[in-house]
């Protein structure tokens, strides 16, 4: 009932707050420019969020507004994951196959039997067809097994030696060399995690080595590219992003990172160049967190409502 009679109007008012103008928001985080078209059942393909260098067989679990809970098909219910039905993380069935990727079949069926068709038919279920995807075919200047350097986001302080190890579209997915796929990212070139080689030495900061190598406080890039039989990803493929233009006190939509399945209502608290703090308006600042400022999960006033998604007023 408090949901239904709660209106952002009235909040902003009351607390003399100003929404997060929408023009600060990215084209993912604004109002999707088509209806949702997925159907719970429906089954495709997308990346693992668990582990981004991998696609895996999905099945739509549950639709609200244009949001999706997507499970692993062979996996426990426990890996299921919410995300924005435009996102460039999903694709139909087959697009693997047609794009030479490697696709991790569900649980008990090897990689050679897997078969799309064989698979829909003797499970009973239908593939999303391809006109409720987003489609995107920019390109983007990083190619396959090219060198950099990039922030590991699990360990923000530092910058270690990487490689392209997949693209699609204008996104791809930095590894990092020697160590295994769960600290790997997808991003584009505009990203500020990411550095041409050299950038750490020009800097003056460490630079962390492969893991394993053999001489980590000498790391020479010219000898690894020569060893590894690589190249540096070019300078000119680097673009600069400028950075957000959020400010502390705008009010705005947040997908819950504890409870991804809620949006609550939420307010910019602090902010850094490519980042923002995010308050859960009515909650202990405990649960604030930090987040890129392009995050997909966060909304401009208004988004709930027009995508038919319910939002959590806050508490009290
Ligand atoms: N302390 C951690 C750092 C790992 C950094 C990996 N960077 C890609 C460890 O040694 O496990």
């Amino acid at each position: 009932l408090k949901r239904r009679c709660w209106s952002w109007q009235q909040y902003l008012n009351e607390q003399k707050a100003e929404a997060a103008p929408s023009t600060v928001f990215t084209q993912a985080q604004s109002f999707p420019s088509k209806r949702c078209g997925f159907k719970v059942g429906m089954k495709l393909e997308g990346i693992d969020p668990l582990h981004p260098s991998m696609f895996c067989v999905l099945t739509v679990a549950e639709v609200i507004g244009c949001r999706l809970r997507l499970h692993i098909d062979g996996y426990s219910d426990c890996y299921d994951f919410w995300m924005n039905a435009d996102s460039p993380d999903i694709k139909p069935a087959g697009w693997c196959k047609e794009q030479n990727h490697k696709l991790h079949p569900p649980k008990g069926i090897s990689e050679t039997e897997f078969e799309w068709a064989n698979y829909l038919q003797s499970s009973g279920s239908h593939a999303a067809p391809a006109s409720v995807f987003t489609c995107r075919n920019k390109s983007c200047g990083f190619q396959v097994s090219m060198k950099l350097e990039a922030v590991d986001k699990k360990n923000p302080g530092l910058v270690c030696v990487a490689s392209v190890a997949d693209v699609i579209d204008d996104r791809f997915l930095v590894h990092f060399d020697n160590w295994d796929d769960t600290y790997d990212y997808w991003c584009n070139s505009s990203s500020p995690y990411i550095h041409p080689v050299g950038w750490c030495e020009e800097q003056g900061r460490p630079l962390m080595s492969p893991q394993g190598h053999p001489n980590p406080e000498h790391f020479v890039w010219e000898d690894y590219l020569q060893e590894t039989g690589s190249t540096a990803a070019p300078s000119s493929a680097f673009t600069a992003k400028a950075s957000h233009e959020f400010q502390v006190n705008q009010r705005l939509e947040a997908v819950d990172c504890r409870n991804p399945m809620l949006i609550r209502v939420a307010t910019i608290t602090d902010i850094e160049d490519y980042k923002v703090k995010i308050h859960y308006d009515g909650w202990s600042t405990h649960f604030d967190v930090w987040c890129d400022s392009d995050l997909s999960d966060l909304h401009p006033v208004g988004w709930c409502q027009r995508t038919g998604h319910p939002l959590e007023p806050p508490p009290g």
